[in-house]
């Protein structure tokens, strides 16, 4: 297919495939919604037409299978990597759109975000409602440089969010803004296709613009308008655009919130979003991620895999694939396959693994017989090629991620473990069992 333009495009092509089931009955926003959704996660995308909120139908699941965006990219599930590796690197500006839908609702006076979008309450243990799908275009208060990210929004008030603001590009402008003084203006996009999404989450330089990124992966410019508050440029086929300003020194208490790795962020006093204007189109579609949901682990995963299998094999030539397994909330574990040249090797890529990403806390490779998509293939690697005393290295008091409740304020220990055999050694005492014709066989 041709890659999508928006979230309606992408949820046509999902229901003409029979990737979508609609909800016809009306839903509560609180629990039963993220019920549902959890449900279905990792099986089928969901509109939800009806819930006990203000009236506009809410997706979910919408990129919750591996393969779908490799679809959403036009290339074989197999070719999503290689597809992301090749287009990583181009920038393409975005262009200005001729109509932007979501100026035809605009609210700027006496907001009430609660009677205009429908926000679910998805974990037992969650300070209140949560927008799960904002993603935020800014720009660098010194240079203007574009900047996407996805930000968890804690309802708080008619028309004030509470942030998580990890410390990534967007704390750094919020930094540079207060120190003008300013508080940072912010468009929040909700609505948008799956490319766009993949895109927010690219883990670039600070300075390179990621909406040019994104069109490099779309493989055509984004196009943007201007937010009608900020004029920030935002893609013109957002459902819909929130827009206010983050202050410097201005906190509240945000959280608790169920996250990705499957445990509560505990509630702490965080940056704020004061909304200025609402705008949506008519017949606005809200969008919600799951937390911890396939979405949610998926749309993180696939960008740093692309990323980081380029650091690799910058590092080590005989890297021949990576990846982030949903089983280590896919952050915390990468799994490397090699075709091992010289020895050393492995641990080199290891270390490579764990320095390219704060969030990679345990990393293990694999020679390249073992299918690196097959945790029991990894399994039986390290069961059977991996010795303790000479095959593991631990680096601790590393960057790590704040949201694993096993690391100390954000500070970890790594783990690299080399579960490769010794150059050679696969077709010597390595040599693993196989029956002649066992492929073929047959009652
Ligand atoms: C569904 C979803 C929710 C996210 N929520 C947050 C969040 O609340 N806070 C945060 O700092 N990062 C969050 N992230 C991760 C950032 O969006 C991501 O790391 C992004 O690439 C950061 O961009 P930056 O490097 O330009 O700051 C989330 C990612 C996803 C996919
Ligand atoms: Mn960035």
């Amino acid at each position: 297919m041709n890659p999508p333009s928006s979230l309606r495009a992408w949820i046509e092509a999902l229901e003409a495939s029979g990737r979508l089931r609609r909800v016809g009955r009306e839903v509560r926003l609180v629990y039963e919604l993220a019920a549902i959704s959890k449900k279905y996660d990792g099986e089928s995308a969901l509109l939800f037409e009806s819930t006990d909120g203000p009236a506009m139908p809410i997706a979910a699941n919408v990129a919750c299978r591996r393969e779908w965006y490799a679809d959403s990219l036009g290339v074989p599930p197999g070719e999503l990597l290689a597809a992301l590796q090749d287009r990583q690197d181009i920038r393409i500006s975005p262009a200005a759109a001729l109509d932007a839908p979501f100026l035809e609702n605009v609210v700027s006076k006496n907001i009430d975000v609660r009677k205009i979008l429908p926000l679910p309450t998805y974990h037992e243990l969650d300070g209140g409602a949560y927008i799960s799908a904002g993603v935020f275009f800014v720009q660098d208060p010194d240079t203007g440089t574009g900047n996407v990210s996805i930000h968890r929004m804690h309802c708080l008030e008619s028309d004030l969010f509470g942030l998580l603001v990890l410390p990534r590009h967007l704390k750094g402008m919020i930094r540079r803004a207060g120190a003008r003084g300013e508080p940072l203006k912010a468009a929040v996009a909700i609505g948008l296709d799956p490319l766009l999404l993949l895109a927010s989450q690219l883990v670039l330089s600070p300075g390179e613009d990621e909406l040019c990124a994104a069109g490099g992966l779309l493989g055509r410019a984004v196009e943007v308008a201007p937010a009608p508050w900020s004029g920030i440029p935002v893609p013109a086929g957002a459902e819909i655009i929130i827009e206010g300003e983050i202050p410097p020194d201005e906190n509240r208490r945000e959280g608790p919130f169920g996250e990705f790795p499957r445990y509560y962020s505990p509630a702490a006093e965080r940056e704020i979003f004061q909304v200025r204007s609402v705008a949506h189109r008519s017949g606005a579609v809200f969008h919600s991620i799951l937390p911890a949901g396939f979405d949610h682990l998926l749309m993180g995963a696939i960008p740093r895999e692309a990323g980081l299998l380029r650091d690799l094999q910058r590092a080590v030539p005989s890297v021949r694939d990576a990846v982030l397994p949903l089983s280590g909330a896919g952050r915390y574990h990468c799994v490397i396959q090699l075709q091992k040249q010289n020895e050393g090797e492995a641990k080199s890529a290891l270390m490579a693994a764990l320095a390219a990403h704060y969030d990679v806390k345990h990393a293990i490779a694999v020679d390249h017989d073992i299918d690196i998509h097959d945790p029991a293939q990894v399994d039986w690697a390290l069961a059977t090629r991996f010795q303790a005393d000479k095959d593991l290295f631990v680096v601790p008091g590393a960057w790590g991620s704040r949201l694993d409740p096993s690391a100390e304020d954000g500070v970890t220990a790594k783990m690299g473990m080399d579960a490769t055999v010794p150059v050679g050694a696969l077709e010597g005492k390595f040599r693993s069992l196989r029956i002649p014709g066992e492929d073929e066989a047959e009652i």
